[in-house]
């Protein structure tokens, strides 16, 4: 542990390694403005070559990069066909309306993060003049508020032809693109070949302080390179940044599963709790449940009492929390963690 808490609120807590902030203080550094940053011409090109794309960008923050995505592929007046639970409709601020001018079409997220082809299929609006021009499909993976699924190659083939089909883009929401790969247990190129974009997070379970990585063809990302300096997302010297990112890429990505692994033994530790009611079995790092109505203590109450024991969580709707693992959360963090619950609702 780094510090005193197991702190299970998110795996964007993650500070950054020994090895992280050695590489930050050491990397050689460039206006990238520019393109003069060798460490972050560094990341990007590996970034595309581990997820068998042409190019990559590096931008601040996941909403940034979603943000980008959509700019890029639509214009002003179009719609995105996404799920009602994913992040780009819920978490991120209205900004495709508000800076895109780009219509969310909602269709249902179902229990397993996926969106039902047929819904896909009829959300696409007709060639009428009374509607607006559907231009892009979006997807999750994982799917954070379901759970933390993990979506299959074969699901996001099948996303991908129909997008083909219909002449859409198709834009992939992988802030944990590497926690469902090794979910999965599958080649990362292979789950993310169909998507034109591709958004992953560096700073969530690969534990760099900041920084995520928009990945597509290279007509596609110099657009977005021309959107980010629009936005104030060119960031100078950022091979500081990406020095990190670099470790993430090389030595996170290998070891998620033990994240996933802790997380079921939470799971299990926690369904021994009276009070607490768990649904499925994590695929991934997080582990949702919610509370009995048994149970008369507040979301705040508990947070605050687990706090007093030593751990960090947080409720994600009312009377449910979510729990996630990652990087600083180890075995004894996970007995902490159950034990905790334990005495907070016993
Ligand atoms: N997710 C955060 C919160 O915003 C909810 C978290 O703690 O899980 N896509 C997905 C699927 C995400 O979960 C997140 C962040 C983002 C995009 C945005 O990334 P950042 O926070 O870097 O803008």
């Amino acid at each position: 542990m780094n510090n005193e808490y197991v702190d299970l609120r998110s795996d964007t807590v993650t500070k950054p390694t020994p090895e992280m902030r050695e590489a930050m203080a050491e990397a050689e550094v460039g206006d990238d403005v520019y393109g003069d940053d060798p460490t972050v011409n560094r990341l990007e090109e590996k970034a595309a070559e581990m997820l068998g794309k042409e190019a990559a960008l590096f931008v601040p923050s996941g909403t940034m990069g979603n943000l980008l995505a959509l700019l890029a592929h639509c214009s002003r007046g179009e719609e995105v066909i996404c799920g009602d639970k994913s992040h780009i409709y819920v978490n991120e601020a209205g900004g495709m309306a508000a800076l895109g001018g780009i219509y969310p079409h909602p269709v249902p997220n179902q229990k397993d993060g996926t969106l039902q082809l047929e819904d896909i299929r009829a959300s696409i609006q007709p060639d009428d003049s009374h509607r607006a021009i559907t231009r892009l499909v979006c997807i999750e993976n994982t799917q954070n508020m379901c759970g933390g699924a993990a979506l299959s190659v074969e699901y996001t083939k099948q996303v991908g032809h129909l997008a083909q089909e219909n002449n859409l883009k198709f834009h992939m929401d992988g802030a944990r693109i590497f926690n469902a790969a090794a979910a999965l247990d599958v080649d990362i190129k292979e789950l993310v070949a169909p998507a034109d974009s591709i958004m992953f997070c560096l700073s969530k379970g690969l534990v760099a302080p900041v920084g995520s990585m928009l990945v597509g063809d290279g007509a596609f990302t110099e657009k977005a390179r021309r959107l980010r300096k629009m936005l104030g997302g060119g960031m100078r010297q950022a091979g500081v940044l990406a020095a990190a990112g670099l470790v993430s890429l090389e030595k996170m990505t290998v070891r998620l599963k033990q994240d996933h692994a802790r997380a079921m033994s939470l799971y299990e530790a926690l369904k021994q709790v009276s009070g607490l009611r768990l649904e499925a079995q994590p695929s991934s790092n997080m582990v949702y449940f919610r509370l009995d109505d048994s149970v008369a203590l507040t979301e705040d109450q508990i947070i605050a009492q687990m706090k007093k024991r030593g751990v960090l969580v947080d409720w994600s709707a009312p009377r449910e929390f979510r729990l996630v693992t990652h990087y600083w959360v180890d075995d004894a963090g996970v007995g902490k963690a159950a034990r905790a619950f334990k005495e907070t609702l016993g």
